[in-house]
């Protein structure tokens, strides 16, 4: 399968961005030279370069040794621990295709992914902030008849513990993957009814990984706090954590993102950079002020990147002092470009901007609604191409259609303006989303689960704002004119029920008797925001 044209490729390789390099070699590498050096803490647990290696060895072996095959895919939903990357780059290794969900994931999407992925394996932790995995692929391996196993970290219940996995005198596997094939599968925020895949090869992401850990000035000493979920395209690359494993640093684990846990393990830890939503961020610069010099010592933190939602210049004014570093802001997408800004830039930009893209060959269109480009300076839809971002969704030909051009520029759905230093700013989002706090609905998800109740005749799920999280959602919904008006609550537990992660759930719920429409008769959500309130 090839993920990019022959021609692009090429050229991706002649400029040195594709190095042919498979994105496990890393961690080889280090253990090779440095096998001493921690790679990963996890609570009390500290794996060696060389541990981490070897685990990865035997988890590749072992799913050999099971059957799995270059190729085959599995699903990964495993919270920040240190097996994460044991079975990442594992499956790396034995050219076993992950799919990277997310904790907060439930049936729906989960039982999606293993059917539309044709998975063999899933992994899952056994408990995680009080929810029971087991239960949750128990519900999945009854609903997909083709997902052979269940891997457990923790107790297995009536799963296979993950050592069961571990082979230790196995082989690896004998062909090696090539680095141009898919590596795995990133998800999609999405704006559509059902989640789409991303599919990343070495290549591509191990080029966004390098640039970024260069960008970020990332040494073998540097520590890096994943709180945001490993999976998730920002902590994983942006340089997150695998660019601290590319630089020969150290990563530590958070079980959760909370201020209290954070701040603690920055002091604990000695951590040089992490990377957080707008929202965390805001909640530990209030915890820092809060705790003032008393607080948890904070002084080994040099950098703080804040993407993933929009961060308001307030706010950005307020974080480098309150938690006495740097501030960067991170514009990205799992579909490919990633923006910062820079060391180098003056206060103004970092504050006020977005950033810039990681590579001179980053190809950025701001166009208006007819694909005209427009100038530096005025607002309008953002495409862009380049030698790490994809060139359509994994298996979803009619889809690809519209969210790529002919030329193969990605259409992001952001809406940003140019300014004069190639710096860009997010003005909006054109795309039927909403961004809560960084983790992405896709409108239409919700809205299909809600027109399956029974009282309701129509509904629109629309972003509303919020001062905490930028962003909540709120569903709009016209009902039944023979229905009993459900309660909030009942539509919200519908949802749930149905399978959704909680983020998807509305925050809030407004019946009305009709919806404004467009001048060609959709619905217009422009108009229907602007009656929240
Ligand atoms: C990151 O990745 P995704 O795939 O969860 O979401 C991408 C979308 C962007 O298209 C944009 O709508 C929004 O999230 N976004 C931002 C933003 N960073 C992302 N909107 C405003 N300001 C920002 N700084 O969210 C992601 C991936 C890699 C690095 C950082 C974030």
């Amino acid at each position: 399968m090839t993920l990019y044209p022959p021609e692009a490729a090429a050229r991706h390789r002649a400029a040195g961005y594709w190095t042919g390099e498979l994105l496990d070699e890393m961690v080889r590498r280090h253990a090779a030279a440095t096998p001493d050096r921690i790679a990963v803490t996890d609570r009390e647990r500290q794996w060696s370069y060389a541990e981490l290696d070897a685990r990865a060895d035997r988890l590749a072996a072992g799913m050999a040794a099971r059957g799995l095959r270059r190729g085959d895919r599995v699903v990964l939903q495993l919270p920040n621990v240190a097996e994460f990357f044991e079975v990442f780059f594992g499956a790396l290794r034995a050219g076993v295709v992950p799919v990277m969900a997310l904790p907060a994931h439930r049936r729906a999407e989960i039982a999606y992914f293993c059917a539309f992925a044709e998975a063999r394996a899933l992994f899952v932790p056994d408990r995680h902030e009080g929810f029971d995995h087991r239960e949750l692929a128990a519900e999945v391996r009854a609903a997909v008849p083709q997902l052979l196993e269940v891997f457990v970290v923790g107790d297995p219940g009536p799963f296979a513990p993950l050592a069961e996995l571990r082979s230790p005198e196995g082989a690896l596997p004998p062909e090696r993957p090539d680095s141009g094939d898919l590596a795995f599968l990133q998800l999609s925020g999405g704006s559509t009814g059902l989640p789409k895949l991303i599919p990343r090869c070495h290549d591509d992401y191990l080029y966004s990984v390098r640039a970024s850990a260069g960008i970020c000035e990332l040494t073998p000493d540097s520590v890096y706090l994943c709180a945001l979920p490993a999976a998730h395209n920002f902590p994983l690359s942006s340089p997150g954590t695998l660019g601290t494993f590319f630089a020969g640093g150290r990563v530590v684990l958070a079980p959760d993102p909370s201020p209290a846990t954070a701040l603690a393990l920055i002091a604990r830890e000695r951590v040089t950079l992490t990377g957080v939503v707008p929202p965390l961020a805001l909640a530990w610069a209030a915890a820092a002020e809060a705790a003032g010099d008393g607080g948890p010592d904070l002084s080994s933190l040099e950098l703080l990147q804040v993407g993933g939602a929009k961060l308001s210049e307030g706010a950005a004014r307020r974080l480098g002092p309150a938690l006495g570093c740097r501030l960067q802001q991170v514009f990205g997408m799992a579909e490919g470009l990633v923006n910062y800004t820079r060391p180098e830039d003056d206060e103004h930009t970092v504050l006020t901007t977005q950033g810039r893209p990681i590579s001179p060959d980053d190809e950025v269109r701001v166009v208006d609604d007819h694909d005209r480009d427009l100038p530096d300076g005025t607002p309008g839809h953002l495409l862009t191409r380049g030698p790490y971002t994809v060139r359509g969704y994994w298996r979803a030909p009619e889809h690809n259609a519209r969210a790529f051009t002919a030329d193969g520029f990605y259409r992001t759905g952001d809406i940003v303006r140019r300014t004069a230093t190639g710096h860009l700013v997010v003005e909006g989002r054109a795309k039927d989303q909403i961004n809560r706090g960084g983790e992405k609905v896709a409108a239409e998800e919700v809205e299909n689960v809600l027109l399956a109740h029974p009282a309701v005749h129509d509904v629109s799920v629309v972003a509303v704002p919020d001062e905490f999280l930028g962003e909540r959602s709120c569903a709009y919904v016209i009902l039944r004119p023979d229905a009993e008006r459900p309660r909030p609550v009942e539509l919200k537990a519908f949802v749930r029920a149905a399978g959704l992660a909680g983020f998807k759930v509305p925050d809030r719920v407004e019946f009305v008797d009709a919806f404004p429409s467009t001048g060609i008769g959709k619905v217009s959500k422009k108009d229907l925001r602007a009656t929240a309130n």
